[in-house]
């Protein structure tokens, strides 16, 4: 097979978002995005975040310039400083008071730099990532399991399968692309049974053939109880465990004990006992089974043995190495899977050598390190509880927001206050990070970054450069390996590409290894620059017996190969680390939505990512909101012991009695008190150091807001300080401002008018000033007439009703006939939709019928309002699917797409549009 690497029209590179790892045709600078047809991972599919990758490129919110205490500074400067702090700071108190904490997001040869610096040269393992949060339980499990960190399958396995068992994976939403190969192979091949494990109803329960709705943390429990079952019907691969595995009669044992029954499985996990007795039938009778698992499993105080558990029953079986069969974890970040093999954690050596002398002495020898650290460095959490007790004098962090992400956010940015050298390497400007800085650097971003990942199913693809690089933003790769100059360790670091960086990376796979490391990509050494271009993606091992890669490790052949053993391992099940209580009676979840990228970095500068889910919300059961007297569509408040967050609620009974799940995404930069990290607690699994990110006791109470309201603005607004509850979401040609507050504004008029004078942040350009009349804009972005195009000249136009003894008031501000601003406010939530207001925004001059509404905030035709986004790529709205499958008798995906192109774009929705069918039937 052979791919373009570059055309006369597009660049061949790889999406930055999930694991699964799509190839993308990159053509026109960015303004063409497409799926790479012939990248083994997609086949040319996108999901809706790769889709809308090009509305992310342009240059808003980039940081441009290297900054020393917060001012702009040359790169010479800003690495002297970094160099000196943490020189200084390792001098006089020890390698072990400095630190990195690194991401999954990096590009593998970044990743390799910065570990090879902190690790083998500033003599410390205190290198972490986010990948800690993430990926940690499983590479434990791994670890446990196979002796080395390796995933033993493949997609193909997936399509090949005829049982699949997702657990606590939301593949629909968060590895899509993957999930439509699934649902493909579902639609040709419907013998294929897929098992959903996972406490709420997400959109990947609605493709399930069964869904099994557990007790939070529960799944140790429902797997021992599969594999005393597969002991009690016999059907345990006795050949395999004895040829290939260790500790099989103690693992049996104990799940016997823990296990003894379907009936005490479903008690323990609050299952009905013929649901968990279904599933464990199709298991012991369906030969073809993956297990693929995401964070349901990993983020949790005993993730670790949940992954064990799951890998248990295939080595049990002897269902693994093999086509369509395996336990498959699921990668996250784009280069979890590279960020494993450099050893970014800080419990990990690179090239997956270990921590014992030989390994360590190769491993010194190679790099000729003189300083090598020898034994594992702090884990996240860890390191911030360091850092809070000074003991961590220079931190530097790269492409990830502690501020966001770690559990127990409060306590995280008390700890980043106190950083007495703090470095941050960006993209982005505004973060939530940024402020605690004392020295910024200015990354590339995706589009200008040059180097590999590895997917999932440990495939490395090239991420090609098809933007020139910005202002004065450099490589990851190249500012590590900066500071290190200054450091004095300028030969070690002396790289001039990421293709002699990878090559050292492929050198050192291979170094000492003749078989004796699975993770062995020394196939892939001496390629140079072109070969290093052209490198099409490949699976690892690639080797000079396997030079095209290697699709499944881990088969009874491959265990004698190398004489190697698995091991099973005995786990005795345990709940969460902290139950329910009195005061915080509900199990709080958190995870992700399908458009949102984390902490919104990128998805928020896409209109159309920002519409399928607006705001921060909360889904709860309605046993749990009716007593408390929330109702759909209202705010909450969620408190626990380490903080408060405020959400809209969802009331569903796809959700668990007991449980509330709140996504991660939303952050300082988008709303206020909306962050779900500040309610986590800092617990974690005790062999991996993961986080239990997915069962924190919390309460939920109704907020008692005495209005509501939004805001939609063809300007960006600051949030009003008056609005305890604000969010910002950007629309297609306006902002959108969700808004509450404890206290109504004594003078409705006089308020909404004060917003459009707080605003600002316009681009800056063009010559003369904005003079518009009553608002101190400093725009430049229109000189003719002498008012920017986003505010209210002397003869602005403002239309308004005002209600007071009903606490309504509407407004809206036109200036010839184009709509600038309109805002809603009454007592309660139940205000217009927000859909049609802002489509007028696209219009530029508002018709009659339009003007006569508008206050009214409905359009005369019903059809004219769509209802919020659930097709992000032809922006079709639930109510006007609703409609069309009422109306016209729509039948199913395949009508709704020929009727109104929904579905037919990315395929991400087609999961609702299927539930939208069903609610509507
Ligand atoms: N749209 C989108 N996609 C993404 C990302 C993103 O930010 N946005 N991020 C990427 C990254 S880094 C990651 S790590 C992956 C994460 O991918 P996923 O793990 O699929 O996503 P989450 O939403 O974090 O959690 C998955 C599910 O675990 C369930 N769960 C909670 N507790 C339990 C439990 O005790 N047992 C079981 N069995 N299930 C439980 C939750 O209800 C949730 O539906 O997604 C990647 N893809
Ligand atoms: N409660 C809760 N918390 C969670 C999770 C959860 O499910 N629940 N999930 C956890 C998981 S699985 C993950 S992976 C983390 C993710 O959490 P984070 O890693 O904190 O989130 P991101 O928004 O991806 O942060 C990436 C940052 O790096 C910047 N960046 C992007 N690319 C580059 C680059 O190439 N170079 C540099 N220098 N910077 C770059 C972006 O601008 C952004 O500011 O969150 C974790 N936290
Ligand atoms: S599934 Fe979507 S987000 Fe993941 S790599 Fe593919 S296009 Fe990117
Ligand atoms: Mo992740």
């Amino acid at each position: 097979m052979t791919t373009l690497i570059h055309s006369q029209t597009h660049v061949c590179t790889t999406c930055p978002y999930c694991g699964v790892g799509c190839g993308v045709l990159a053509g026109d600078g960015g303004a063409s995005i497409q799926g790479d047809p012939q990248h083994p991972s997609n086949f040319g599919r996108l999901c809706s975040k790769g889709s809308a990758l090009g509305d992310t490129l342009a240059l808003e919110n980039r940081l441009l310039y290297p900054e020393v205490a917060g001012r702009r500074a040359g790169w010479d400067e800003a690495l002297e400083v970094v160099a000196a702090h943490f020189a200084a700071a390792a001098h006089d108190h020890g390698p072990d008071a400095v630190a990195f904490y690194v991401s999954g997001q990096l590009l593998t040869e970044d990743y390799y730099v910065a570990n090879k610096l902190m690790k083998g040269y500033l003599g410390s393992a205190n290198i972490d990532t986010n990948s800690r949060l993430c990926m940690s339980s499983t590479v434990a499990g791994h670890k446990r399991a196979f002796g080395f960190d390796t995933v033993p399958g493949c997609y193909e396995d997936l399509e090949q399968a005829d049982l699949i068992v997702l657990a606590g994976s939301n593949t629909a939403w968060c590895h899509p692309v993957l999930f439509q190969r699934i649902a493909q192979r579902k639609k040709t091949h419907p013998k294929l049974r897929i098992v959903n494990i996972d406490p709420r109803a997400t959109a990947t329960a609605e493709s399930a053939d069964l869904q099994l709705a557990l007790q939070p943390g529960s799944d140790v429990l429902l797997f021992n109880g599969l594999l005393n079952y597969l002991r009690q019907h016999d059907r345990l691969d006795f050949r395999f465990l004895e040829q290939c595995a260790e500790g099989y009669a103690d693992a049996l044992e104990m799940a016997r004990q823990t296990a003894p029954s379907i009936p005490a499985v479903a008690a323990g996990c609050g299952l009905a006992e013929s649901d968990v007795a279904t599933f464990y039938r199709w298991f012991a009778d369906t030969e073809k089974t993956v297990t693929a698992w995401s964070q349901g499993v990993n983020q949790s105080s005993s993730g670790s043995d949940k992954v064990n558990a799951i890998i248990n029953v295939h080595l049990a079986t002897g269902r693994i190495g093999k086509p369509g069969m395996g336990p498959f974890s699921l990668t996250g970040q784009p280069n979890a899977m590279g960020g494993r093999e450099v050893g970014g954690l800080a419990n990990q050596v690179a090239a997956h050598l270990d921590w014992n002398d030989r390994d360590l002495n190769l491993l010194a020898d190679f790099w000729q390190a003189p300083n090598l650290a020898r034994r594992p460095g702090l884990k996240a959490v860890e390191l911030f509880q360091a850092l809070k007790e000074g003991r961590i004098k220079a931190l530097w962090v790269m492409a990830t927001n502690p501020a966001v992400s770690l559990p127990d956010s409060n306590a995280v940015r008390r700890a980043l206050e106190n950083c007495p050298f703090l470095v941050v390497s960006d993209c982005c400007d505004a973060t939530d990070l940024a402020p605690y800085a004392h020295v910024r650097l200015p990354a590339l971003a995706w589009g200008e970054k040059n180097g590999t990942v590895t997917n999932s199913e440990r495939r490395i693809s090239r991420q090609r450069p098809f933007l020139p690089a910005p202002g004065e933003a450099q490589p990851d790769w190249w500012i590590v390996s900066q500071v290190a100059q200054h450091l004095g360790f300028g030969d070690a670091f002396a790289y001039r590409s990421p293709a002699e960086i990878f090559d050292e990376h492929a050198r050192l796979s291979g170094h000492g290894n003749g078989g004796s490391r699975p993770f062995d990509i020394s196939g892939l050494a001496g390629l140079g620059e072109d070969g290093y271009d052209a490198l099409q993606p490949v699976q690892w091992p690639v080797t000079a017996q396997a030079p095209n890669g290697t699709a499944r490790l881990w088969s009874a052949e491959d265990f004698a190969a190398h004489g190697r053993r698995a091991n099973l391992l005995a786990l005795a099940p345990k709940p969460p680390a902290e139950a329910a209580s009195a005061e915080y009676p509900l199990i709080l979840n958190t995870g992700r939505v399908r458009d949102h990228w984390h902490t919104m970095s990128r998805t928020a500068l896409s209109p159309r990512l920002c519409r399928h889910q607006g705001e921060p919300y909360a889904e709860l059961n309605p046993a749990d909101a009716e007593p408390l007297g929330i109702t759909d569509g209202a705010l909450v408040r969620l408190s626990s012991r380490h903080g408060m967050a405020l959400a809209r609620a969802k009331v569903t009974g796809g959700q668990r009695p007991g449980s509330v799940f709140m996504p991660m995404h939303w952050n300082g930069q988008h709303a206020r008190q909306a962050l779900v990290n500040s309610l986590v607690s800092p617990v974690v699994d005790p062999l991996s150091g993961e986080p239990e990110s997915k069962a924190a006791p919390v309460a939920v109470q109704s907020f008692p807001a005495a209005w509501h309201g939004f805001v939609l603005s063809r300007q960006p607004l600051s949030l009003p300080e008056s609005a305890q509850y604000a969010v910002q979401i950007r629309g297609a040609d306006c902002w959108l401002y969700e808004l509450a507050g404890l206290e109504a504004a004594a003078d409705w008029p006089a308020w909404v008018r004060a917003l459009t004078e707080a605003a600002g942040g316009h681009p800056p350009s063009a010559s003369a000033p904005c003079e518009a009349a009553n608002v101190g804009c400093a725009s430049r972005t229109k000189t003719t007439p002498t008012v920017c195009d986003a505010h209210p000249t002397m003869d602005a136009e403002w239309l308004d009703f005002h209600d007071p003894r009903a606490g309504r008031y509407r407004a809206a501000c036109l200036d010839d006939n184009r709509l600038l601003l309109c805002a809603f406010i009454g007592p309660d939530h139940r205000l217009p939709s927000r859909d049609w207001l802002e489509s007028l925004f696209a219009k530029e001059t508002l018709a009659a019928e339009d003007r006569t509404n508008l206050l009214a905030g409905r359009p005369r035709r019903a059809e004219d309002d769509g209802g919020p986004t659930v097709c992000a790529c032809f922006g079709v709205g639930r109510d006007t699917l609703k409609r069309a499958i009422a109306v016209q008798g729509l039948d199913n995906t395949d009508d709704i797409g020929a009727a109104l192109k929904a579905g037919t774009g990315c395929g991400s929705c087609l999961p609702e549009l299927r539930a939208l069918l069903a609610e509507t039937r």
